[in-house]
């Protein structure tokens, strides 16, 4: 297998500073080295730039920073395909999660036909009419499905990326009020916290795995640190009591590589600014490695 590293430094999508140094958090928890100890042929393909804000003037505007997030996507869609098409897997490291734009336009483009797996503790189903906070990462999984704003839905001239049937969201604990609405009518598949708890990871994944995978050329995992618990992974922007544990992901994960339906796939919201010791970072290096196919024994 070979995987090349894509990495994006966005903090625009979020309200808290800090997640722009994800990246280099997740590289220097020793990415690289544990994905070629296990026999993956590893290419850094450095970082997608992303203006900083404060070499921008704040503009008075209802989704923060939109034309930066939309221009920083088309890049990142460009590397994921360009990845894609070199006969890598892109595993694409944030930044806040607006970076899953770019990721899935950038899969969707190539293989047309996807499913999406979406594991976070948040929703990210809000549009302009419903959001809160102005913040853009909480709008992605909608504007994947074609809907929002239309500078996100047509990022790479294309929408939807990926149909209602073929994604999931998985360990959602914190929804808005209209952003619930929103999801129930989508159409899309959803397991909570409390179906977790109720069936299990492992039966959880299963239909998951066929939701996503099932007539589809490939599935993106698009995976969202704060659906852990804070116990475990302390250093994320909005950090939401009651998540799934390092076990959980980790089962997951090791179903998703067993699966081989994983054609790339992105960590994000790691905030080493928020952590202790790079702990969430590490933890983010030891569920990549489960889902690239790392075997205990
Ligand atoms: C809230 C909003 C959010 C994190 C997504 C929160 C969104 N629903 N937070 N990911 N960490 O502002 O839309
Ligand atoms: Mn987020
Ligand atoms: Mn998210
Ligand atoms: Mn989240």
């Amino acid at each position: 297998m070979k995987v090349r590293i894509i990495g994006v430094p966005m903090d625009l999508g979020a309200d808290r500073r800090g997640v722009d140094m994800g990246p280099s958090a997740i590289r220097y928890a020793h990415l690289q080295q544990r994905l070629e100890e296990n026999g993956i042929i590893v290419e850094d393909g450095g970082n997608i730039e992303v203006p900083n804000p404060e070499s921008r003037k704040i503009k008075d505007e209802k989704l923060k920073y939109l034309h930066e997030i939309v221009e920083s996507s088309e890049r990142t869609a460009d590397a994921v395909s360009g990845a894609i098409e070199d006969g890598f897997k892109p595993l694409v490291l944030g930044g806040d999660h607006s970076i899953a734009l770019g990721s899935v336009t950038g899969v969707s483009r190539v293989l047309k036909k996807i499913g999406l797996i979406w594991i976070d503790a948040h929703g990210d189903f809000n549009t302009q009419d419903t959001t809160p906070s102005g913040n853009i990462h909480g709008m992605i999984l909608a504007a994947s499905l074609g809907l929002g704003h239309e500078a996100l839905t047509n990022v790479g001239g294309f929408s939807p990326k990926v149909l209602p049937e073929n994604t999931v969201l998985i360990g959602v604990r914190s929804i808005d009020r209209d952003e619930k609405r929103l999801i129930r009518e989508s159409g899309i598949n959803v397991f909570t916290m409390n179906d977790i708890d109720q069936c299990g990871m492992r039966n959880v994944m299963k239909k998951a795995i066929k939701l996503a995978g099932g007539g589809t050329a490939g599935v993106h995992l698009s995976f969202d640190m704060d659906v852990l618990d804070p116990m475990v992974a302390p250093g994320v922007g909005t950090p939401v009591r009651g998540g799934i544990t390092y076990r959980e992901a980790a089962l997951a994960m090791e179903m998703l590589a067993e699966s081989g339906i994983i054609r790339s796939l992105e960590f994000v919201e790691v905030n080493p600014i928020l952590d202790r010791g790079n702990e969430t970072a590490k933890v983010a290096v030891g569920l990549i490695a489960s889902a690239l196919g790392e075997e205990i024994l």
